[in-house]
């Protein structure tokens, strides 16, 4: 393939290949301090019961349905959907330091892997159960590779137990990070690339090594933008702004004040348009989100700068991004936010086009 026929040319433009992760075979991850200090606490007992376990039967079948049915939707829109590969999740996984009771999933490329134009990095990251988890990715990664991307794979860390801070007092009102700096470690989740520009965030597990790591990867002509937010648990930053199209950013205004963020981004943002995201919609019988916040509202995808993929019971999100001139796409997804995140968790683009 033609270089200039690969790679996100626009982080805007018409979507023409993407992955979507799969659930097939999710396993819950055990109550270590990461868990502890990310995951909404009414869940904690849930994973110290389940740890280790598959997830309940039920949502992983109908999060299976929620992402054929969005797999089929953007075939139909003639996007090419690549899916990871099942790897057998429920083995313990043991390194000379350490040992889990099983993986995780690999439900969430967006987690692993980050898409620079035609660079595809794949994440050090510090949770122990993801380890494997580039496995599902090979295969993919090998096809990328052969279409001309440049794959980078950083040092695998060794996720020793010094790497986290046993003895940080987690706070509910700050953020003091589990990671300290003995490896660099990150989530590709927790950074935004728009262009040469990237905009990423310290969070329990992301660690200022792993940012220094990725400047140092990226070169001069990148620049990456580490904001501060008041999210006290940060764990990836798209439930806190997502950009939608050139000029316009959506903010969770219960993460980040608008002035505060605005202060914080390099100055091609001046002129930008940041719009706060309405509340989520929360129903009483909506399937529990045991990784994540409610905020998922948020975590869209756009398929171009005109059409965006939103999960079906959010309303007022719907009407705001219409009055902005998004056409719509409605579809269910509750079952799949039980696992952490929506459609842009569940995603990584792999070309966009120029518009
Ligand atoms: O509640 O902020 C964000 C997305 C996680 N992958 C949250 C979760």
């Amino acid at each position: 393939m033609k270089r200039s026929d690969i790679g996100i040319k626009n982080p805007f433009g018409k979507l023409k290949r993407i992955i979507v992760g799969i659930v097939d075979g999710a396993r819950v991850p055990e109550l270590d301090i990461l868990v502890l200090a990310t995951m909404p606490k009414k869940y904690i007992d849930f994973f110290n019961k389940n740890g280790g376990k598959s997830f309940p039967k039920k949502y992983i079948e109908g999060a299976k349905k929620e992402l054929n049915n969005f797999t089929k939707i953007l075939e139909s829109k003639g996007i090419i959907v690549d899916r990871p590969k099942k790897i057998n999740f429920s083995k313990p996984i043991s390194t000379p330091y350490w040992k889990t009771k099983s993986g995780l999933y690999a439900a969430m490329p967006r987690d692993l892997l980050l898409v620079i134009d035609t660079k595809i990095i794949a994440a050090p990251m510090s949770w122990r159960c993801r380890y494997r988890e580039i496995e599902a990715y090979k295969d993919l990664l090998a096809l990328y590779e052969s279409m001309g991307y440049e794959i980078i794979i950083p040092p695998k860390p060794k996720l020793k137990d010094e790497l986290y801070n046993k003895n940080v007092v987690l706070n509910e009102s700050y953020f003091v990070s589990i990671l300290n700096e003995s490896e660099p470690v990150f989530d590709a989740a927790d950074f935004i690339v728009l262009d040469k520009i990237i905009i990423g965030q310290e969070s329990h597990v992301t660690n200022k090594a792993g940012i220094e790591w990725l400047k140092n990867v990226l070169g001069k002509n990148y620049e990456i933008c580490i904001i501060k937010t008041n999210d006290n648990k940060p764990m990836h930053i798209d439930a806190t702004i997502l950009p939608l199209k050139e000029g316009l950013i959506l903010v969770n205004p219960e993460r980040i004040d608008i002035q505060k963020l605005r202060s914080q981004l390099p100055n091609q943002f001046k002129t930008w348009e940041f719009v706060e995201a309405p509340k989520p919609i929360v129903k009483e019988n909506d399937p529990p989100k045991y990784m994540s916040s409610d905020w998922l509202n948020i975590n869209i995808l756009t398929l171009d700068s005109n059409t965006a993929i939103v999960e079906e019971s959010q309303e007022p999100l719907v009407k705001l991004l219409e009055k902005y001139g998004f056409d719509i796409i409605k579809i269910p997804f509750k079952n799949f936010q039980c696992f952490g995140g929506s459609f842009h968790c569940a995603a990584q683009e792999i070309i966009r086009g120029k518009e």
